[in-house]
């Protein structure tokens, strides 16, 4: 039977940085699946309708600036509480607040350039993974 499903980015400053290998190293050691992943530049339309839900706070544009300001790494994760599990293992929203062994704590420079994203409920995860990806690209 199929795990749960998450949704993680790689953001801007972690590609640029050349940490995609290491992150994805990190997602694999922890045992969650990587079910599919690509490398994308979004738009300023598509960065803005991924994080809608923050649109009324002050660093929204900041924020969608942020996203568009690179490529990215997107990927779907699959796993037992994969929703969970890798929240945990990117660590606190601002690096400063990190835990060591995670993902933020070893790549993130403060809030905005914090690293990496991850789908915070299953609602959200549904969302997320249909937002970039289409049911033929998952792997099974
Ligand atoms: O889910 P998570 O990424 O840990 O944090 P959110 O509260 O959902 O915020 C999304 C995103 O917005 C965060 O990863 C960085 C940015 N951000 C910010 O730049 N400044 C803040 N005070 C709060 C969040
Ligand atoms: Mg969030």
């Amino acid at each position: 039977t199929m795990g749960e499903l998450t949704f993680s980015i790689i953001k801007p400053d972690a590609v640029a940085n050349n940490k995609i290998g290491d992150i994805l190293k990190m997602i694999s050691d922890s045992g969650l699946k990587i079910k599919a992943t690509k490398m994308i530049h979004m738009s300023k339309t598509q960065a803005e309708g991924f994080y809608a839900v923050h649109k009324e706070r002050p660093f929204f544009g900041e924020l969608v600036e942020f996203m568009i300001s690179g490529p990215c790494v997107v990927s779907v994760l699959e796993g037992d509480n994969a929703i969970k599990r890798y929240r945990d293992l990117m660590g606190a929203t601002n690096p400063a607040d990190a835990v060591e062994g995670t993902i933020r704590k070893a790549f993130g420079a403060g809030i905005e350039a914090n690293a990496c994203h991850g789908s915070d409920g299953p609602d959200t995860a549904k969302v997320e993974v249909s937002y970039f990806f289409s049911n033929l690209e998952l792997v099974n």
